[in-house]
Formats: C-alpha cells, sequence, structure tokens
C-alpha cells in the first residue's frame, strides 16, 4: 500500500487544497495523509481571508508523522509563510524524501496571495531544490525564474532557470496562454509537450488534483513522464463532468 501526504492549504469548499488532495489520493486508490499549512475563508466566489498555521506547529506535525510512517510521496501547494516552507524543507531533509511533488501556488483564481514574498524566495532556495517536480503554471514560472514569459523561448529559458537550482523536472502549465492548453516537461532527456484540447470555462482545483495525481503515479514507480501523461489524462476526465456547486460559475471537480 502506497501512502501520499500532502501539505497545503485548507479549503472549506473542498474543491482545492488538501481536501481535494485527499479525493485524488482517495481515486487514485492510495493512502492518503494531509496536514494544512493554513485555513483559507473561502466559497466558490472565491478565497477572503487566509491563516498559517503556525511554522512551528506544523513542524511537530511533521516530526511526528514522519518518525512513525513514511510518506512514498509528498505533494505541497499553498504553504503560505517563510516558516512554513522552512519546515517543510527540513522535514524532507531529515527523512530524506525522494518523491516530493511542488505545486508553487502563489495566488488564488481570485487573486488573493496564497503565499507570502518572503515565503516565495525560500520556496526557490530552501523547497526546490529537493523537488522531482515542480509544477508552476506560467505566472509561478515567472515569478520562479525572475523574468517574463512571452515566448515558448522564454518558457525554456524559464525552465532552465529553474532547473538550474536543483530539481530533477520542472512542468510548466501552459493554460494560462492562449491557443491549445499545452504543458511542457522539462528535465528528462528531451523536452516533452503534452497537449489537450482546451476546455471552456473556469474550474476549481485543477493544480491541486494534477500534483497529487502526479505524486501518487510517481510513488507507484512510473517514471516521470509517464507520471505527468497519467495526472493529465486523469484531470482531463474529470474536466468533462466538472460541476458549479455553489452560487459561481466556477465548476468543481466531482469524484
Ligand atoms: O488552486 C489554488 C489553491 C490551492 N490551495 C488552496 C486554495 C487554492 C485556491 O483557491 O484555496 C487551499
Amino acid at each position: 500500500m502506497k501512502k501520499l501526504l500532502s501539505i497545503a492549504g485548507s479549503d472549506p469548499s473542498s474543491g482545492a487544497g488538501i481536501q481535494v488532495d485527499l479525493k485524488t489520493f482517495q481515486a487514485l486508490g492510495v493512502f492518503g495523509m494531509a496536514i494544512p499549512a493554513a485555513l483559507t475563508v473561502q466559497n466558490s466566489e472565491g478565497v477572503f481571508r487566509v491563516e498559517p498555521l503556525p511554522g512551528r506547529l506544523l513542524s511537530s506535525q511533521l516530526d511526528a508523522l514522519l518518525s512513525d510512517i513514511k510518506p512514498d510521496a509528498i505533494k505541497t501547494g499553498m504553504l503560505l509563510t517563510r516558516q512554513n516552507v522552512d519546515a517543510v524543507a527540513k522535514t524532507v531533509k531529515k527523512f530524506r524524501v525522494r518523491n516530493l511533488v511542488i505545486d508553487p501556488v502563489l495566488r488564488s483564481s481570485s487573486g488573493k496571495m496564497l503565499m507570502q514574498l518572503d515565503a516565495i524566495e525560500a520556496l526557490r532556495k530552501k523547497l526546490i531544490p529537493l523537488a522531482r517536480v515542480v509544477t508552476p503554471n506560467v505566472p509561478e514560472a515567472e515569478a520562479l525564474s525572475g523574468m517574463s514569459i512571452r515566448s515558448d523561448q522564454d518558457m525554456d529559458f524559464a525552465a532552465g532557470k529553474i532547473l538550474d537550482s536543483g530539481p530533477s523536472y520542472v512542468l510548466i502549465k501552459g493554460g494560462h496562454r492562449r491557443g491549445p492548453a499545452t504543458d511542457t516537461l522539462y528535465g528528462g532527456k528531451t523536452v516533452l509537450t503534452f497537449s489537450t484540447s482546451r476546455r471552456k470555462g473556469e474550474f476549481h482545483g485543477t493544480g491541486c488534483v494534477l500534483s497529487s495525481a502526479l505524486a501518487v503515479f510517481i510513488a507507484v514507480g512510473f517514471p516521470v513522464e509517464k507520471a505527468v501523461e497519467k495526472a493529465k489524462l486523469f484531470v482531463d476526465k474529470l474536466l468533462r463532468t466538472a460541476k458549479p456547486v455553489g452560487e459561481s460559475r466556477a465548476r468543481y471537480f466531482h469524484f
């Protein structure tokens, strides 16, 4: 039995964050665990408030959990503070976690910051170097590389900069660009692109589900290239049946 741990924000509407990460683990047949790094006040209309877990509390939860149960992979999402990023980095090193998937969430779709400025710096310098895969969208890849991305060439260059800091792979999600939704995986022997037709509408939690599914497929032993393909297929299927659950048009995954 594979065991997966999500360290991310809590979304009470349960379409994103640790709640949807657990749903993903369950759907894919692994044993899911979760620690909230922050709480959010949100519904389908947006994120209204964010509060971090104290760094030392996250740290002691991680210590207690990992000294007992060794996860086959860890996925991180919204960490919010530098203290939380530091706590995760220390744990990954101490327990020699090899399958670390980082979804470097910086903002919610509604624009709320999910990572403080010094936390982004800590993420770049301390946590991303330890990752097996980092899954930024284009604005996140811009923040992590410190450059703007306007062309395919820019994207290659930005990916190179992120890879230079140490992660094995970077998957840049192209959903924010025009044209078909193409994601690009850098870091293996060749650059791989994954294109899917763009689905109209607004979806909640797509990045969370993708990174959780990716962590699962890596934990069960697929090479990263194959794990990305399988995670993308999993999300694409969910996009077809996503539905609004509240007053807003944002569609949620139900599985
Ligand atoms: O989808 C980004 C995201 C990640 N994690 C949490 C969130 C959100 C967006 O709202 O609330 C907890």
